[in-house]
């Protein structure tokens, strides 16, 4: 099936942009905005506001027609398939399939300081009417809280005999999420410890995608629950059994 965007009518391929330009609002403002839109092969672009918001700098919304179409057939995504099981169904694996706790150890870590994420996973009172980590029995969860140092972090994840690591990373900027959470493979790969450890990864940008292809088991990004990643985990575990 090809598809294109649409506003008015279908496949008319309209598209809203919107940016900053380090440059005052006026009329050349407004035709810079176009011919950007233009170099990024919108169709008749056209500014519908424009906004000075600095000395120097101001911000545009443009709407322009994307002209082609795309294959969406062709596109293949990684993505986690496992349905996710409720707290009570996980709890009653859990103890029919081990005959202890299992252990998370979760951190927001490099120089991330944002925890609501990795909260929302794991403290008791978890997200959105969803129970959090520390609420499951058979669970024993470790949330080391922000900016947890990854040598520090494995430290802990040996201490605690880690079953599974959950890592948050919010902050993006200059791709540092990137460096950090490939950093910490590393170090679970020079400590011997990345084949022993469920590894997963979490936050705003985060895609099961781009986990798998940082080194990860998965990735987890808005609008998951401790179920979700609970599910994938216990369910791993079990697979890694037999
Ligand atoms: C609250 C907040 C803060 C608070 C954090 C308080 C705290 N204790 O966490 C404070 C004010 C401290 C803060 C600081 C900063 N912030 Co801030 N912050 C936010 C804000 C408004 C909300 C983030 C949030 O709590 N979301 C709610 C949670 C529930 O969503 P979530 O994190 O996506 O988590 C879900 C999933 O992603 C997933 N998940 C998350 N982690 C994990 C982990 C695992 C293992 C799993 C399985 C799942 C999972 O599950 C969660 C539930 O579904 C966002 C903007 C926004 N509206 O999103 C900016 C935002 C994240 N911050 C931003 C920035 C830049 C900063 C600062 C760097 C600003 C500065 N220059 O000082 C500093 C950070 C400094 C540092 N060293 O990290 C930017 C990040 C831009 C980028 N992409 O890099 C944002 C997007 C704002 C923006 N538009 O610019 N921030």
């Amino acid at each position: 099936m090809k598809i294109k965007p649409y506003g008015d009518t279908l496949n008319d391929g309209k598209v809203q942009v919107s940016f900053t330009l380090p440059i005052e609002k006026n009329q050349k403002g407004i035709a810079a905005a176009k011919q950007i839109a233009k170099s990024m092969g919108l169709l008749d672009p056209a500014v519908v506001h424009a906004e000075s918001i600095e000395n120097g700098f101001s911000f545009y919304i443009l709407y322009g027609s994307f002209g082609k179409e795309i294959d969406f057939d062709s596109i293949h995504v990684e993505e986690i398939t496992t349905k996710a099981l409720s707290r009570k169904e996980l709890e009653k694996i859990i103890e029919q399939e081990f005959d202890r706790e299992i252990i998370f150890v979760g951190a927001s870590t490099g120089t991330d300081a944002h925890t609501v994420g990795i909260d929302a996973i794991m403290n008791m009172k978890g997200f959105a009417g969803h129970y959090g980590l520390e609420r499951y029995q058979g669970i024993q969860a470790y949330n080391l809280g922000s900016q947890v140092q990854n040598e520090e972090f494995v430290r802990i994840a040996r201490e605690k005999n880690a079953d599974v690591l959950l890592v948050s990373q919010t902050v993006t900027q200059k791709d540092v999420h990137l460096k950090n959470l490939v950093e910490l493979v590393e170090l679970l790969e020079a400590e011997k410890l990345r084949e022993k450890v469920i590894l997963i990864a979490g936050g705003a940008r985060i895609t099961h995608e781009l986990a798998k292809e940082l080194g990860y088991d998965a990735g987890f990004g808005p609008g998951s629950f401790a179920e979700d990643v609970a599910t994938f985990a216990i369910t791993e575990l079990i697979k890694r059994k037999q």
